[in-house]
């Protein structure tokens, strides 16, 4: 008989944070993503703090086409300068490999853009569903008052490719403007 992969469940906690069993956990805090803040002089001044701005809770599975992996990201509240805390963001190291996020709590933004210079974002809250198509690079923003808490699926051989990203960053930021949320162009990014 053919040795399947055995199903299985995993518990998010919420409440403690923690994932049941426990799988690889990626930690970001400032001084990992420093330099993709625009305000560099907020940023610096931020460095000794070095706040955890979020955490990423894998659910372990092989990193294969057959396979979904799969994970909760806490994204906390927070800003640098006037720009709300984010993910790193990235492209797929297999570009078309698609995404989707549903969302539990909290609230934000999914910035994406394509390489060819398509952009586009959607609000997220308890309850959406949002769907990444392949091709589009995507990052998150937290754009409230409490930790932004979204789970993610994407074909296991995706990968994650941060290169230009962590360079340049994406065509627009999300901004604070007089307590409301703004997205502005980003102005590393080359506009033709
Ligand atoms: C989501 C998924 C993960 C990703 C995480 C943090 O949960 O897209 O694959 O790792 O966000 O984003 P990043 O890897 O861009 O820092
Ligand atoms: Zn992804």
């Amino acid at each position: 008989m053919t040795k399947h992969f055995k199903p299985f469940n995993t518990l998010y906690i919420d409440s403690q944070s923690i994932l049941e069993p426990k799988g690889k956990e990626i930690t970001r805090r400032l001084s990992d993503m420093v330099e993709m803040y625009q305000d560099q002089e907020a940023a610096q001044a931020l460095l000794d703090e070095n706040p955890l701005i979020y955490e990423v809770f894998n659910v372990e599975v092989p990193e294969n086409i057959e396979h979904i992996q799969h994970c909760i990201t806490v994204l906390y509240p927070g800003k640098v300068g006037e720009e709300f805390f984010m993910t790193k963001g990235h492209y797929h190291e297999i570009l078309n490999r698609a995404e989707i996020y549903f969302c539990f709590k909290g609230e934000g933004k999914l910035v994406m853009q394509t390489q060819d210079g398509d952009y586009d974002e959607l609000d997220m809250k308890p309850g959406t569903i949002s769907y990444v198509p392949p091709n589009w690079a995507h990052r998150t923003v937290n754009t409230g008052n409490e930790p932004f808490v979204f789970f993610a699926a994407y074909p296991g051989d995706a990968g994650h490719n941060y290169g230009e990203i962590e360079k340049i960053g994406f065509k627009k930021v999300i901004v604070n403007e007089a307590g409301t949320v703004k997205t502005a162009d980003n102005p590393r990014y080359q506009f033709s």
